[in-house]
């Protein structure tokens, strides 16, 4: 028999705008729940690390093997020079921001298929950027740890305000790490942390290390960094990642220190607050 009554479904969001946050704060408001709260993400630069070959990657590999009885960790990995001269012949064409982020990203995968060679005798994978969205739990079950892509998967939907594209692995990994409720996100790079200048630039002389500085601070910093700024932003409106280190995974030892809980580089505050 065909029903005349309107349906109601209940929801408390059912009347009114999604646009104001006023009237959404009460049901939306509230902490996200962390999926995996003992899962510590690290970031391993690409040009920083993974394009300097054995001589950086090798100690770092075996760091990692150290750290997995400790930990379990999802290592993702950003793209370097490839994805500069893909940028350049690409940008040289005229292709849009949403056309290089897909081939940059490729690259990411590419040094995190590497990793994940090396990795293997201890039972370490690759995996794809859907495995990391819903399978990360049951993967993490069998293994230690797994290695996928830092870059975040937006293709198309990358943003246009710059043709390079301003979301990659730093962005990546602390967005995945903020969603999943990591414990924490280590960023390995080749300098001791972030610095007042670039230590390899022409001020390189008056550089001074950053030991423990704001998001807030650094987005406002007028000089180059060696991260994403987009992640700044991200790290503005975090959840759960309330601070982050950068470390030089070039001088033996810092990786394993950080992940210990050392304060072995420079470690970045966000605008998450502990409940
Ligand atoms: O290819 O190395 O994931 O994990 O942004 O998309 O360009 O893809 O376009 O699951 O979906 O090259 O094929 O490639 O790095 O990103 O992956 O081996 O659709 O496992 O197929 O979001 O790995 O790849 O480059 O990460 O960053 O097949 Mo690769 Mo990347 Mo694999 Mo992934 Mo993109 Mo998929 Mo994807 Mo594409
Ligand atoms: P990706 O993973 O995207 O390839 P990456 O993590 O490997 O990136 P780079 O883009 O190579 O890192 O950035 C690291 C470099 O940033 C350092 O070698 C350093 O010379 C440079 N740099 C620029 N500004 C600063 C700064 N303020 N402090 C420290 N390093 C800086």
């Amino acid at each position: 028999m065909a029903t005349t009554t309107i349906k109601d479904v209940a929801s408390p969001l059912a009347r009114q705008t999604l646009l104001d946050s006023d009237l959404t704060r009460p049901v939306a408001g509230v902490r996200p729940i962390r999926l995996l709260p003992w899962l510590q993400v690290v970031k391993i630069g690409g040009a920083s690390i993974m394009d300097r070959g054995r001589d950086a990657i090798l100690p770092i590999v075996e760091e990692l093997r150290q750290l997995l009885p400790e930990h379990r960790l999802l290592i993702l990995t950003g793209a370097g020079i490839r994805a500069r001269h893909v940028y350049g012949v690409g940008l040289d064409l005229g292709l849009p921001v949403g056309s290089l982020a897909p081939l940059a990203a490729s690259e990411a995968g590419q040094n995190g298929h590497i990793l994940a060679s090396l990795l293997a005798p201890e039972g370490v994978s690759y995996v794809e950027h859907p495995t990391i969205a819903s399978q990360l739990a049951i993967h993490l079950s069998a293994a230690r740890a797994v290695v996928g892509s830092g870059f975040p998967p937006y293709h198309h939907h990358e943003f246009t305000g710059s043709r390079i594209p301003p979301h990659r692995a730093d962005t990546g990994a602390f967005l995945v790490a903020d969603a999943l409720g990591a414990a924490g996100l280590t960023i390995v790079e080749d300098v001791d942390g972030v610095y007042s200048t670039d230590p390899n630039g022409p001020d390189g002389k008056t550089a001074e290390l950053l030991r423990d500085v704001s998001a807030a601070e650094l987005a406002k910093h007028k000089g180059t960094l060696p991260l994403d700024r987009a992640m700044l932003d991200v790290m503005a409106n975090a959840r759960h990642i309330e601070r982050v280190q950068v470390v030089n995974g070039l001088v033996p030892g810092r990786l394993i220190a950080a992940l210990r809980g050392e304060h072995v580089g420079t470690i970045i505050r966000t605008g998450a607050r502990s409940a």
